[in-house]
């Protein structure tokens, strides 16, 4: 019998609706405002400006009910407003997972960018609906929305393999994305 951190859950059914972008039965919903994405954007005057004119909602995950514990295969789909802050695209805080363990999405409405970062090289891929990203183990992970309407995303991770936001704050992404007058513009971290 194979031992498991937490109780293992029985079977069930996970109920995906593409119209509604919803999972049910629902687990928890996190929502993250622009007061939670501080030292995340590069003009961070421009982003102290976005918090004080009504601080609005960037982004928001919600689960499905499959905890996240070692050995479990929980679920969550994301979805990104579209918008941008003096120039970058609107995207999620990024992290690492320190248990170095790979991941899928499923881009479901929308188009964005997956945007990778292993400390010393980047890759960017596009999602739109249909698109399966795959993030390798080692590669930190920040999704950007780079259209007009809202960005969703399916993830399918490791329940074990933990989220390191440190990482990023450390590190970087290797690449900022703007949006461009011919599309996304990635530009170096720094610049
Ligand atoms: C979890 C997976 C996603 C992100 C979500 C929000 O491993 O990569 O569910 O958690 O897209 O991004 P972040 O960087 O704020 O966790
Ligand atoms: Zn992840």
């Amino acid at each position: 019998m194979t031992e498991f951190q937490t109780p293992p859950i029985d079977p069930f059914a996970i109920r995906f609706d593409a119209e509604s972008a919803t999972l049910s039965p629902e687990g928890p919903t996190l929502v993250r405002r622009m007061s939670d994405l501080e030292g995340l954007f590069a003009d961070a005057d421009a982003w102290r400006a976005a918090v004080a004119d009504g601080d609005p909602v960037v982004y928001s995950v919600q689960s499905s009910p499959v905890p996240e514990a070692d050995r479990e295969l929980p679920q969550s789909i994301t979805t990104i407003q579209p918008g941008t802050t003096a120039g970058e695209l609107w995207m999620t805080k990024g992290h690492q997972h320190p248990d170095h363990q790979g991941e899928i999405y499923l881009g479901i409405s929308g188009t964005g960018g997956l945007l990778m970062h292993d400390g010393e090289r980047t890759e960017w891929l596009d999602i739109e609906p249909g698109t399966i990203g795959y993030i390798p183990p080692g590669w930190a992970h920040r999704s950007i929305n780079t259209g007009d309407e809202a960005y969703r995303f399916l993830a399918v991770y490791p329940g074990g393999a933990g989220h390191d936001y440190g990482w990023v704050l450390e590190h970087g992404m290797g690449r900022r994305a703007y949006a461009g007058a011919a599309g996304v513009e990635l530009r170096p971290f720094g610049g």
